[in-house]
């Protein structure tokens, strides 16, 4: 049988990290395992009629959780039972937070995870994500984790990725030697190897920006849009608009088809939407795996120094000509 599981591609890959000794195989395996458990509870998302609306209280009179509520506890679930992460830095958490797993104080990861991104489209049925990265804590294991442990350049990642909730569920993810994508097969309950050594294209025909805000851009981004449009006309339709509004699938969509992802600075949010710990860096970090480029316009986004945990910064990432090509005009 040609079939690898995530499970074997971890442990044949686990002679890349002799220094890990296991500890990020077993990260890997606990993230796949909420991956799954995640990816269950969205497929049945459309039924919150019958089962009840999300933060409402169903028919047998219990409190409906939110799916991201939900995402949350799943991954601190899976890390607490893991051990080998000391502490979580969360979208959904104002603060760290310190695992409480009978090992996870001799942790020696920490990880930063966004466990539903996008989940304003979960109600219409559109693909949303979960996005992690995990570094090597820098406080000694069996001490308390404190800010520093999660407060890392994305240079310093020892494995990131996400998961897309799509059409069919798959984990992408890298240690650092390419980028890797596996498929759910609902039949058998595993992740598949589909997308081996995935290498984004360094042109690309899709932009993915929210032009809803276009009278809010930096002159830059509104001449490069300008642009776009503009070799549209000359050039027999080279690009084409694509914004779903869910980063996950825009990226990953972008990532195999090549394109650019842009979520520019605005009058109303100077910094970007986007968090730099949860999202822009373990994209970024994919996209720059994969062969392609991600910057805040100012900065490669894996050499930014993070202050705070829900920190924003602008980002354009994806197909390395395309990124190049929106920074020319000035970001
Ligand atoms: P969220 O973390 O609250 O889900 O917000 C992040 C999402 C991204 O998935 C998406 O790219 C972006 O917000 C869309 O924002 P906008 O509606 O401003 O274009
Ligand atoms: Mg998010």
């Amino acid at each position: 049988m040609s079939i690898t599981t995530l499970g074997q591609f971890i442990i044949e890959k686990q002679q890349d990290f002799p220094y890990a000794k296991g500890e990020l195989s077993r990260i890997l395996r606990d993230i796949g395992i909420a991956a799954k458990m995640i990816s269950a509870e969205v497929n049945k998302a459309g039924l919150t009629q019958i089962l009840g609306e999300h933060g409402s209280v169903n028919v047998q009179g219990e409190d409906v959780k939110k799916l991201d509520i939900i995402g949350n506890e799943t991954f601190i679930w899976a890390l607490e039972k893991g051990g080998e992460i000391c502490a979580m830095a969360s979208e959904e958490n104002d603060d760290m937070i310190p695992l409480q797993g009978a090992y996870s104080k001799n942790g020696k990861y920490v990880i930063c995870i966004d466990p539903l991104d996008g989940s304003s489209n979960i109600d219409v049925n559109v693909s949303i994500g979960t996005i992690f990265s995990v570094y090597r804590r820098v406080t000694e294991p069996g001490t308390e984790p404190t800010l520093a442990d999660v407060l890392q350049k994305g240079s310093e990642i020892v494995a990131a990725g996400y998961v897309i909730y799509g059409s069919s569920t798959m984990l992408v993810y890298s240690t650092g030697k390419g980028v890797n994508g596996f498929t759910l097969d609902p039949s058998i309950g595993e992740f598949c190897l589909s997308h081996p050594n995935i290498k984004t294209p360094a042109e690309g025909k899709m932009y993915s920006i929210n032009e809803g805000n276009a009278g809010e851009f930096p002159a830059g981004v509104t001449e490069y849009l300008k642009w776009v449009k503009e070799s549209d006309k000359a050039s027999n339709r080279p690009y084409s608009a694509r914004y779903i509004g869910s980063m996950v699938a825009d990226f990953h969509r972008n990532l195999l088809k090549g394109g650019v992802f842009i979520y520019p600075p605005t009058a109303k949010a100077p910094n970007g939407k986007l968090r730099l710990l949860f999202e822009c860096i373990p994209m970024g970090y994919i996209a720059i795996q994969a062969g392609g480029e991600a910057t805040t316009g100012k900065q490669n986004i894996l050499e930014v120094e993070p202050t705070e945990i829900h920190q924003r910064v602008p980002i354009v990432m994806g197909s390395k000509n395309m990124v190049e090509k929106v920074i020319s005009f000035g970001f």
